[in-house]
């Protein structure tokens, strides 16, 4: 079946951790016979949670997409993980919709992951519609979870519908838009419309005049009718909550009981009916001179098309999930890879529920379709007609914040490993795989512990190889700290041709990050002019290892003073050596430190956990430099730290906020060592830095 523009929906669902999120989707898919049977979380079987390591870890680790047709409109579903070691398939399902469901657990109110997600959907200009979860469950009172979004976010919230609860307990809801209410059936069946029971009826009205209000919002003649008149009509109601809702102007609520299939009518009608299709919404692009432009999507142009996600599948291979911005995307068709300036072909084409593919001829601008065995083409990579199109701005994924150093247990098994990681790091750009040369080491980088640790389990089951993790070492430097002068003599006389150079140097410290400079100062053609390439290779060289650990060398300033070469003897090579050894005596004069990294830290927690995180920071050499609060209670810390006190800051910040807290790192400076500390990094160094010898 196609589908217009006008007649898609593309909705994130999005949400802290174990919400319900995977049972909402699940039986949405139900509810919108897309499927026939909904299955638990628990079964292993749900259409989202299939992949072995979402079945053993018992939650959502990729984003999973499907699709029902409601009221013959089109909605795609996209499931989300809730922890944030997974961020990165929440950015592409936020990318790729125009809206996002936010899941509420009814008995904890807005949690921190949602806190979270709620800004990234800001900064998106993304509307959101809330449903609350467990309203089954004494502790769950929709009102105060009302207001806490209300309070959290600062956003004008309306019921859309509210629970139907007394003395015997939770029973349905009432859609306050239809005027109807829907009982839930204890026996998993599709919930029943009901006429609105009477003692609900005043609840009902009042909600109906808080709907009124919020529609209003959408309209000034609107607002102004009902200042006047205190009521809107059915149709007005509509109209002012589609105009409110897709500007971002209210924030929809709707409750029920998830595994009891309650409320999720009302949920459906309202993206069918209310909220918006993807036509003429925006998506950004760059235009000639790199800078953002606006694009509408409408199957009015060519085809342009982004590539939100991808992924491999054991039997399909590997899956490109592709959202259509403008044209027409067709099976068995050639298109330009604007991202990679190459042609790529497209061979079939899928819809999907969950890893069930249906093939489908084409996808319209809106839609989000998956194409199969694409040669090239990665995430991010913008698809087109031709080669003279936009091409759409790229995915923004965090940096990664946790590493592991990894390596083969069996040297054999390294390039098999290598593969599954290179490729893995492809498809999830929140991964990072690098062989550091420095460190010697290969090293893994994620979203936290939790990401790398399912990651690397993966790659040992399906490669059938064993894999060994350490903890990565750190780049650390070598400088000097004060002037100093060295001289060295290069003298070898071993029959036929000798060797002769002699070498009188001074170092200086230069500015932090300035790293090397050299300067011949020698007077009066003591040493030739020619062998003076010879002097700085040297130089360069014995700065590869420093004369304390072995780390290279920097922000040092090197003049050549004086020397001495011999008519027949001397030579490149031999001004080379003396200048390696007259730089590593120098260096011992000059009082040699070490320096280690220093990251920019910022934290995210929540405020009761602030004396925490800070007395944590100062154990670890930590130097705090501000610290604001940024809504819904959650606490902004910013700060610098040494590298080395945060390889397992993912594991610490989880311990010290019950998996609650989450942060961001990047470089910033190097900074000098001493005493212990410093004695630690020289006496583990031994281990693994061969100093060079000299080779004469
Ligand atoms: N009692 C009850 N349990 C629910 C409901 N919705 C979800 N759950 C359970 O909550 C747990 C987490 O659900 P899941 O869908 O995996 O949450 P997610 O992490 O947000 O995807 C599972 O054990 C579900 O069975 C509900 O409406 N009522
Ligand atoms: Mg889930």
């Amino acid at each position: 079946m196609d589908f217009t523009t006008k007649k898609i929906r593309n909705v994130a669902i999005a949400g802290h951790g174990q919400t319900g999120k995977t049972s909402l989707f699940e039986q949405l898919l139900f509810v919108g016979g897309a499927i026939t049977k909904p299955e638990s979380v628990a079964s292993g079987k749900t259409v989202s949670d299939y992949t072995p390591e979402e079945i053993e870890n018992k939650i959502s680790i990729y984003s999973s997409l499907a699709h029902v047709i409601w009221k013959d409109i089109n909605i795609n579903f996209w499931d989300t993980p809730g922890s944030s070691d997974f961020i990165g398939e929440v950015i592409s399902a936020f990318r790729s919709s125009e809206m996002a469901l936010v899941l509420v657990d009814g008995r904890a109110g807005a949690q921190i992951e949602t806190i979270k997600l709620w800004r990234d959907l800001d900064r998106r200009s993304k509307p959101r519609m809330v449903f609350i979860n467990r309203c089954d469950d004494e502790r769950t009172d929709v009102a105060a979870v009302t207001k806490d979004i209300h309070d959290k976010f600062n956003v004008q919230t309306c019921p859309l519908t509210i629970p139907m609860k007394n003395a015997s307990g939770f029973s349905g809801v009432i859609d306050v838009l239809k005027g109807k209410a829907y009982l839930c059936s204890s026996d998993g069946t599709v919930e029943k419309q009901i006429e609105i029971p009477a003692e609900f009826k005043d609840a009902y009205e009042d909600a109906r005049g808080v709907l009124a209000g919020a529609a209003a919002e959408g309209d000034d003649d609107l607002l102004i009718k009902f200042i006047d008149e205190g009521e809107l009509t059915a149709e007005e109601i509509t109209n002012g909550l589609k105009v409110a809702f897709e500007n971002n102007r209210i924030v929809p609520i709707f409750c029920g009981v998830v595994l009891q299939n309650s409320g999720l009518i009302s949920v459906l009608d309202f993206i069918a009916e209310i909220a918006p299709s993807p036509f003429e919404r925006l998506e950004t692009a760059k235009d000639a001179d790199d800078a953002d432009i606006t694009v509408k999507i409408s199957e009015d142009s060519p085809l342009a098309a982004l590539v939100v996600k991808t992924s491999s599948d054991q039997f399909s291979g590997r899956l490109s999930y592709i959202k259509i911005i403008t044209g027409t995307l067709s099976a068995d068709s050639e298109v330009f890879n604007l991202s990679e300036g190459r042609k790529e072909k497209i061979g079939k084409l899928f819809r999907c529920v969950g890893k069930k593919l249906e093939e489908t001829k084409a996808f319209v601008a809106g839609d989000i379709g998956i194409a199969t065995k694409l040669g090239f083409t990665k995430t991010s990579d913008t698809l087109a007609a031709s080669a003279d199109t936009l091409s759409f701005v790229r995915l923004r994924h965090p940096e990664p914040v946790y590493s592991m150093a990894v390596s083969a247990k069996d040297k054999k098994d390294e390039d098999k490993m290598n593969e599954l990681l290179v490729r893995y790091a492809e498809e999830d750009r929140t991964l990072s795989y690098k062989y550091n040369s420095e460190t010697k080491q290969n090293v893994i980088s994620g979203m936290g512990d939790l990401h790398i640790s399912i990651l690397l389990k993966k790659v040992q089951n399906q490669a059938k190889i064993s894999i060994q993790t350490d903890v990565p070492r750190i780049a650390y430097r070598e400088t000097i700290q004060r002037k100093a002068q060295a001289e060295y003599t290069h003298k070898k006389q071993s029959g036929g041709h000798g060797q002769y150079g002699r070498v009188v140097l001074a170092v200086e410290s230069l500015p932090r990050g300035e790293y090397f400079k050299f300067t011949n100062a020698v007077f009066g053609g003591a040493i030739s002019k020619s062998y003076i390439p010879g002097v700085e290779k040297g130089v360069r060289e014995a700065m590869e290892n420093g004369v304390l650990a072995g780390y290279p060398v920097v922000d040092v300033a090197v003049t050549v003073l004086d020397g001495k070469e011999h008519p027949v003897d001397s030579s490149e090579m031999a001004f080379k050596i003396a200048a390696r050894n007259a730089f590593k005596d120098a260096m011992r004069n000059a009082g040699s430190i070490l320096l280690e990294p220093i990251m920019n830290i910022t934290v995210l927690v929540e405020s009761k956990y602030l004396g925490d995180i800070m007395s944590d920071m100062s154990v670890k050499r930590g130097r705090i430099l501000g610290q604001t609060p940024i809504g819904g209670g959650i606490e902004e810390i910013r700060a610098q730290v040494p590298q080395a006190e945060l390889l397992k800051y993912a594991i610490d910040l989880r311990a010290l906020t019950s998996g609650t807290g989450s942060f961001e790192t990047s470089f910033d400076h190097y900074d000098p060592i001493s005493g212990k500390i410093a004695d630690e990094v020289i006496n583990a160094a031994k281990e693994f830095i061969t100093i060079k010898q000299s080779d004469d």
